[in-house]
């Protein structure tokens, strides 16, 4: 399959980031990426091709624009300030304070948008954030024009960015948006089954009250697990969305035999949702080896885990999400891939 890829996201290098009360190296960096290609081209996955451009709109069709302009003009105020490192919130907003206003302040609109302190911007964070868009949508079109699939290597990654925040080393959701674009293009339904470690609460935010869109999740519990705070089986959708959006929590410590039972639940939910496109948030988080993460998925089940999405018999663009094991991410997310290709 086709691979789309641009080195640009080498201009988005993290800081670091704050983890167990400690400022740490950040994890999700530019070597991910490089490694995944590497791998890629190793195995003669695809030609590679770099993103077409598209116009801001294709962006703004999911996020808010008050949030792109922070993403885009952010760090250039923040340096005006004089400030030195990664464009990070201080405070963060929450329930009692105004969701009504946006503040003019740049602390006030990083507390706005911004939900975690993983997730800085730098001076040339928003080239890389915007090229990881167009990797997304470069992928849609190809959808979109009889690709059978494809794979957006995308950096940074998105499914925690929801319409009007960003977190969790996502800026803007590249799935949402490659989701959009299909549709725009014409497509009646999407799914989007996300394989991340990580609850893929952007994405489901973003969704939530719509029913052309499943979104199945497969993660960790937020019982134990980032980002806590949404990800549980009762949320079902809302509204035209209810009954479009299934999660499947899993504890600490889920091994393939659980993992893999999940995801057969989750592929016959968009079996039966007959969708014309399904995209993979693909994250290879769930690495027995993954420095944050607590599953126990091996090389071969990344393998497995591509034959049975493969099984689906859909149009399927991989959009890559997390993955932190750096020295074996590029064999796992393209295990996943040779594993599709049977
Ligand atoms: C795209 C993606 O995979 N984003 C993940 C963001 C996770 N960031 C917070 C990780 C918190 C890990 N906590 C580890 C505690 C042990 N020190
Ligand atoms: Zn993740």
């Amino acid at each position: 399959m086709d691979v789309i890829y641009s080195p640009d996201h080498a201009l988005h290098q993290s800081p670091g980031e704050l983890n167990s009360g400690e400022f740490v190296a950040a994890f999700e960096k530019p070597e991910r990426a490089q490694i995944i290609l590497d791998r890629a081209l190793a195995v003669g996955l695809g030609p590679v091709l770099a993103p077409e451009r598209f116009p801001l709109d294709a962006i703004t069709r999911i996020h808010d624009a008050g949030m792109v302009d922070l993403l885009r003009h952010g760090f250039a105020e923040w340096e005006k300030l004089g400030r030195k490192g990664g464009a990070f919130p201080f405070t963060f907003f929450t329930r009692g304070f105004r969701a009504d206003r946006v503040p003019q302040n740049l602390e006030g609109r990083l507390a706005h948008y911004c939900f975690d302190a993983g997730t800085p911007l730098t001076a040339t964070s928003w080239q890389a954030i915007e090229s990881s868009a167009h990797v997304a949508l470069t992928g849609a079109a190809a959808i979109v024009s009889g690709a059978s699939s494809v794979f957006s290597l995308c950096r940074p990654p998105g499914h925690h960015a929801g319409s009007d925040h960003y977190g969790g080393y996502c800026f803007l959701n590249n799935a949402a948006i490659a989701a959009q674009h299909v549709l725009d293009q014409g497509a009646k339904r999407v799914a989007i089954l996300d394989v991340d470690y990580h609850h893929g609460n952007g994405t489901q935010q973003i969704f939530y009250q719509r029913d052309d869109v499943l979104l199945v999740n497969i993660h960790a519990t937020p019982e134990q697990e980032y980002p806590y705070l949404l990800g549980f089986a009762d949320e079902p959708g809302a509204g035209a969305g209810e009954g479009f959006n299934l999660n499947l929590p899993l504890p600490w410590g889920t091994d393939w035999e659980a993992w893999s039972a999940a995801l057969e639940t989750g592929c016959r939910r968009v079996a039966e949702y007959a969708p014309d496109v399904l995209l993979v948030s693909l994250g290879v988080d769930t690495y027995l080896g993954d420095p944050i993460s607590q599953f126990k998925l091996d090389h071969e089940h990344f393998t497995r885990m591509g034959e049975r999405i493969a099984k689906l018999g859909l149009p399927t663009q991989f959009v890559m999400e997390g993955g932190y094991a750096v020295a074996e991410i590029g064999i796992n997310a393209v295990n996943v891939l040779t594993g599709f290709e049977g």
